[in-house]
């Protein structure tokens, strides 16, 4: 089994070891691993190029490593707990054993179907252990999932289809959140009368709404795994043979493809989970994230599995049918691992404390964050309130293209400070840069932060165009990885994230892209154009704030307006990226090359009118001043 760090002292000395010889050392972490072939080279290429690879040469199946290799010596113990939206409705316990079969059967399956190495399968499903089932078999068979909330809108999906040419989707009918009834299937048939590449989509049966089967194109997921076998050999996988692509926002554009594959995410993604959150072998572990997001793949999915561990999933919403449903579900459930996103964190503490009487949370020994900066007065709450002052709080600081957690503090082993999300995992080296792109070599620091070297766990690719990948994190601080975030590193060699420098806003933990929401907002009949920026969000972290310039011929009222803007926003991207607050301007501030100044437009949205500095440089510096008045009021 992997090796788990267990004091302050061994992590220092696993760190140096790490940074001065890091080929040695992720060889040794990877030895504990099933292969079929081991590698020939752990590392090679760089950030000069952008080739890096981790254990080239090796072959091996990620699922093998998930589920196989636990089954002797513990295939009744729990994989998967699943618990329903509805509290009434039956949970389901599922052992790595009938995990393995679960997994074999619907590897058949797609086989069966067509499905064959390489071929890309998007998943659009609820949260039930099916979905980690499809995710399972695709990567069984050497098929590359591409997974896409299912949160996100119709033109979301078909956008992704389209772009990673998927040629299979897995759905399911639909499913509950809350008190709210998901017609997934619905979504995704409007999704597909844009996606010619889909041949075959595999429908499973959650919730008995009505839907419209297509003819010969349409499955249910049920009768296609009737009569397949429960036994499946996985398929040998080189290290760097693509295993997911993951949609992301970025500052420009639409969301891009992230991929990553198979050897090195599996060694990050189960270091990892076993080192921040120091899992032991008995724990119950619950991660709230939605397997749609990278969370999901890497710690409720992957990197528990790899550990053999029992990870819980709930298909449920915070509120349902209270504030205290979460509560129930630790203790239900004797969950001792329980990692949140500080959005969760602030909405339940609004609620207050009555929602947590009665409710014992004993189990609790460690507790994580992650998605966004946590404020000081949340993590207080959680500290007190949830963890009763006894469980390190892990505030762990990573990224869609990171694979795994980068910086975080190991729980109970490095000490802990409110909103810092400390130090450096092994193997990751910060450097703090300043715009003009040098390093800052003072212990006390703030400005970019980027990365100096690979990995295991970094995307190689985004799918089908490694020129905007270069581009995007390679080209801003020549030989280095930028993160596009802010950071101050503090006397202690603490490192603090300050929020995103460029313009990607997290939105309740939900990464959204400034030009993505424009460009949405720009489809709505009345509209000219539009510019959106964050702003500080008491329960959300930031929000969205959008200037729109109306047609002359927009002659409803405001009400209206607004309404059909957010609606617009709801179909093309998703209701996660809806503007809290929409703002009629009649000009935005420009550039004399017509550069929207979206630098000003944040003063403004962020509450500073009088810190947005020079405007006299603008093409129309007059409508700064009737934009401070609007927002204001
Ligand atoms: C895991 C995830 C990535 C962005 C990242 C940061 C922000 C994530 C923290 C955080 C402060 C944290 N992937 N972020 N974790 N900021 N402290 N612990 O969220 O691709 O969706 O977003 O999220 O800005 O760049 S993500």
């Amino acid at each position: 089994m992997l090796k788990k760090i267990s004091s302050l002292l061994e992590y220092e000395e696993q760190y140096q070891q790490s940074i001065s010889s890091p080929e040695k050392f992720w060889a040794e972490v990877a030895e504990s691993f099933l292969w079929k072939k081991k590698w020939s080279n752990v590392f090679s290429g760089g950030f000069e190029k952008v080739d890096y690879k981790w254990f080239e040469g090796a072959q091996l199946n990620i699922t093998e490593n998930c589920i196989d290799r636990h089954l002797d010596s513990f295939g009744n113990k729990t994989a998967i707990i699943w618990e329903p939206n509805n509290p009434s409705e039956p949970n389901r316990i599922i052992s790595y054993n009938e995990l393995h079969k679960e997994v074999c059967r619907f590897s058949n399956s797609l086989m069966k179907l067509g499905v064959t190495k390489g071929d890309t399968v998007c998943i659009y499903m609820p949260m039930i252990p099916e979905l980690a089932i499809a995710m399972l078999a695709c990567a069984r068979i050497g098929a590359i999932h591409s997974i896409v909330f299912g949160g996100f809108s119709a033109q979301s999906i078909a956008g992704r289809v389209q772009d990673a040419e998927c040629k299979w989707m897995i759905t399911a009918d639909g499913c509950y959140r809350g008190d709210k009834q998901l017609h997934l299937k619905n979504i995704v048939d409007e999704a597909l009368e844009q996606c010619p590449s889909i041949q075959k989509s595999i429908v499973f049966n959650r919730s008995n709404f009505p839907v419209t089967m297509k003819e010969g194109r349409d499955v249910w997921w049920n009768d296609v795994v009737k009569d397949c076998s429960t036994n499946h050999d996985a398929v040998s996988m080189e290290a760097e043979d693509p295993l997911f692509i993951l949609y992301t926002s970025g500052s420009t554009g639409k969301p891009k493809g992230v991929l990553h594959t198979t050897a090195g995410y599996m060694v990050y993604a189960a270091y990892t989970f076993l080192n921040v959150f120091q899992y032991n072998t008995e724990d119950i572990y619950w991660c709230t994230a939605d397997i749609g997001w990278i969370t999901g793949h890497s710690y409720i999915v992957y990197g528990p599995l790899l550990n053999g561990a029992t990870t819980l999933m709930y298909e449920g919403v915070p509120q349902f049918p209270d504030w205290g449903r979460w509560w129930n579900v630790i203790d239900k459930y004797g969950v001792n691992i329980f990692y949140t996103a500080p959005t969760a964190i602030r909405s339940l503490e609004a609620q207050g404390l009555k929602f947590l009487e009665g409710k014992n949370l004993s189990s609790l020994r460690v507790l994580g964050s992650v998605g966004e900066p946590i404020n000081e007065e949340a993590w207080e709450w959680y500290h007190k309130n949830i963890g009763k002052e006894k469980c390190p709080i892990v505030d762990t600081w990573w990224q869609t293209e990171t694979g795994g957690i980068l910086i975080s503090p190991l729980a109970g082993i490095t000490p802990t400070k409110p909103s810092f999300a400390t130090l450096p995992l092994p193997g990751v080296e910060p450097v703090l840069v300043d715009a003009n792109g040098n390093e800052l070599t003072e212990k006390v620091a703030e400005g970019n932060l980027c990365i100096k070297k690979s990995w295991p766990g970094q995307a190689r690719t985004i799918y089908k165009d490694h020129e905007k990948f270069i581009q995007t994190y390679f080209t801003t601080y020549k030989g280095k990885y930028f993160t596009g975030d802010g950071c101050r590193r503090d006397e202690d060699g603490y490192y603090r994230i300050t929020g995103r420098a460029d313009d990607v806003i997290k939105v309740s933990g939900h990464r959204i892209g400034t030009a993505e929401v424009e460009n949405a907002i720009n489809e709505s009949p009345s509209v000219v154009e539009s510019a959106v920026v964050g702003y500080p969000h008491d329960i959300k972290g930031n929000a969205i704030m959008a200037f729109v310039i109306l047609k002359s011929n927009a002659t409803a009222s405001d009400e209206i307006l607004k309404k059909e803007i957010s609606e617009t926003v709801t179909r093309i991207i998703g209701p996660i990226a809806r503007p809290e607050k929409i703002v009629f301007v009649s000009g935005l501030p420009k550039t004399r090359s017509g550069k929207i100044m979206r630098r000003i437009l944040r003063k403004i949205a962020e509450g500073e009118p009088d810190k947005v500095g020079d405007v006299t440089t603008l093409l129309n510096p007059e409508v700064v001043e009737e934009i401070k008045g609007k927002v204001s009021r």
